[in-house]
C-alpha cells in the first residue's frame, strides 16, 4: 500500500491510544496491527531492540518507537494544522499538561487497571492474551494472558502504587475526572475546539485504561459522562479542524490541574532531573537506564517511594526549554500564568545534561 503508516501497538496500550487517537485527527492514513508475541519476535524486536510499543512503520521504511517523538515526526511531515498551541502562554500549559497526562495519571490508569481484580481481572486475562497470541484457542490465550498480566502487575511498586498511597490514589482521580468534567462542560478539547498534544496524551490513561478497562469503566459513565464524550470525540475524525483559544489565557477550568501538576509532579520531574544528570556526570556513556534506584513522593495525604523512570526527563524538559529559552515578552506573560498557579511554582530547573533518542534510546543530546 502506498502512503499508509503502519502503527503497532495495542486497544490496552497507553501509548498507543495517544499515537492513534492524533492519526485519527490528522486524518493520516494509517493501519493498526497488534503487536503481537510473533510481531515482536520476527518484526519489532529486531528493528527496534527490544519490546515495546507503540511504533510507527512509515510509508519509507522509517520505524520510529516514542509516542512523542513519532507525534512530532509527523507533525513535521504535516505540519499544516498544528497540534501545539502557537501563542506562548497555551503552548507552555500544554506542554506541562502533555507532560503530566503522559507521565503522571499513567498512575491512575495503572492503579485503577490493577487495584479492582474482581471486577477486571477475565477480562484483562483475556485482552493480554488476545494481543501476545491472537491465533491461539481462548483458553490457551487465558494461560498467556495471566503471564503477561503477573508482568504488569509487577511494575506497580516501581509507580509508587502501594497500599499506603492507593486512598489517594483513588482522590486524586476522582478529583480530577472531576475537574475534567467541569472543563469538557464548556469545552471541546483542552486548549479549545482543537486537540493538542495534552489531549492525545490523555488518551494513553483515559482511553486506554479507564474508558476500557471494566471498573473504571463504569465509574466514567456513571460520574463523569462528558469525559466519556470527550473520550469518544477523541477516536473520531473531525468534521472542522477547530482552533485553540483566542485569548492566551489558561482557562480556570484548567487552573486545579496545573496546580495539582506543580504540587506533585514537579518536583518528581525536578528530581529526576537531578538523578539523570548525576548518572551521566558518573557514567557519561549511553544509552541512559529506564530506571535509576528510588526517590521519595508524594500523593494527597501519603508519601512512599517509587522508581526514577528517567523518561520523564524527556517529557518534563520540553516545558522547561521552551520557558527558558522564551523572549521576554513572552516569558512576562508566562510568569503571569506561573503566578496565577501560585505555591511559587516555577520553570527554573536547570536541565545541566539535556537527553533526547537515538536508536529508540534514551541518550545524552550532545
Ligand atoms: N516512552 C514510550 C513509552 C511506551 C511504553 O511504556 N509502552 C508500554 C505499553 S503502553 C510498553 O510497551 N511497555 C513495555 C515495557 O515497559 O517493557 C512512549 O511514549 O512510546
Amino acid at each position: 500500500m502506498h502512503d499508509v503508516y503502519t502503527l503497532y501497538g495495542a486497544q490496552i496500550s497507553n501509548y498507543t491510544a495517544k499515537v492513534r487517537s492524533y492519526l485519527i485527527f490528522k486524518g493520516i492514513p494509517f493501519q493498526e496491527m497488534v503487536a503481537s508475541n510473533a510481531v515482536y519476535d520476527s518484526f519489532l524486536v529486531p528493528r527496534i531492540g527490544y519490546r515495546m510499543m507503540p511504533v510507527l512503520l512509515m510509508p519509507d521504511g522509517e520505524m520510529l518507537q516514542d509516542s512523542t517523538d513519532i507525534i512530532d515526526e509527523l507533525e513535521g511531515r504535516y505540519p499544516l494544522v498544528s497540534v501545539y498551541p502557537s501563542t506562548p502562554v497555551l503552548h507552555l500549559a500544554n506542554l506541562l499538561v502533555e507532560a503530566y497526562a503522559h507521565d503522571w495519571v499513567r498512575i491512575p490508569a495503572m492503579y485503577y487497571r490493577w487495584g479492582f481484580l474482581e471486577t477486571n481481572y477475565e477480562y484483562l486475562k483475556g485482552e493480554f492474551g488476545r494481543m501476545y497470541e491472537p491465533m491461539a484457542q481462548a483458553a490457551q490465550q487465558l494461560i498467556v494472558g495471566e503471564k503477561g498480566c503477573a508482568w504488569a502487575r509487577d511494575r506497580l511498586p516501581s509507580l509508587g502504587i502501594v497500599p499506603e498511597t492507593a486512598p489517594e490514589i483513588e482522590l486524586w482521580t476522582e478529583s480530577l475526572l472531576g475537574w475534567l468534567e467541569a472543563h469538557f462542560e464548556d469545552h471541546d478539547y483542552l486548549f479549545g475546539s482543537r486537540p493538542s498534544t495534552s489531549d492525545f496524551a490523555f488518551m494513553g490513561p483515559l482511553y486506554a485504561h479507564l474508558y476500557r478497562d471494566l471498573y473504571s469503566s463504569a465509574l466514567l459513565r456513571r460520574n463523569f459522562p462528558n469525559v466519556v464524550r470527550w473520550v469518544e470525540r477523541m477516536n473520531s475524525p473531525v468534521k472542522a479542524q477547530g482552533e485553540y483559544f483566542g485569548e492566551d489565557r489558561v482557562p480556570e477550568t484548567l487552573m486545579p490541574i496545573m496546580r495539582h501538576l506543580f504540587a506533585e509532579y514537579v518536583p518528581v520531574a525536578c528530581d529526576t532531573i537531578d538523578r539523570v544528570g548525576e548518572w551521566i556526570d558518573a557514567n557519561y556513556t549511553s544509552p541512559i537506564p529506564r530506571l535509576l534506584g528510588t526517590q521519595d513522593f508524594i500523593v494527597g495525604k501519603a508519601s512512599a517511594k517509587r522508581n526514577v523512570w528517567t523518561c520523564i526527563q524527556y517529557m518534563f524538559q520540553r516545558p522547561l526549554f521552551y520557558y527558558q529559552r522564551a523572549p521576554e515578552s513572552a516569558k512576562r506573560a508566562m510568569n503571569d500564568l506561573l503566578m496565577r498557579i501560585g505555591g511559587g511554582a516555577n520553570l527554573d530547573k536547570v536541565v545541566r545534561h539535556p537527553v533526547r533518542h537515538r536508536n529508540h534510546r534514551l541518550v545524552v543530546d550532545n
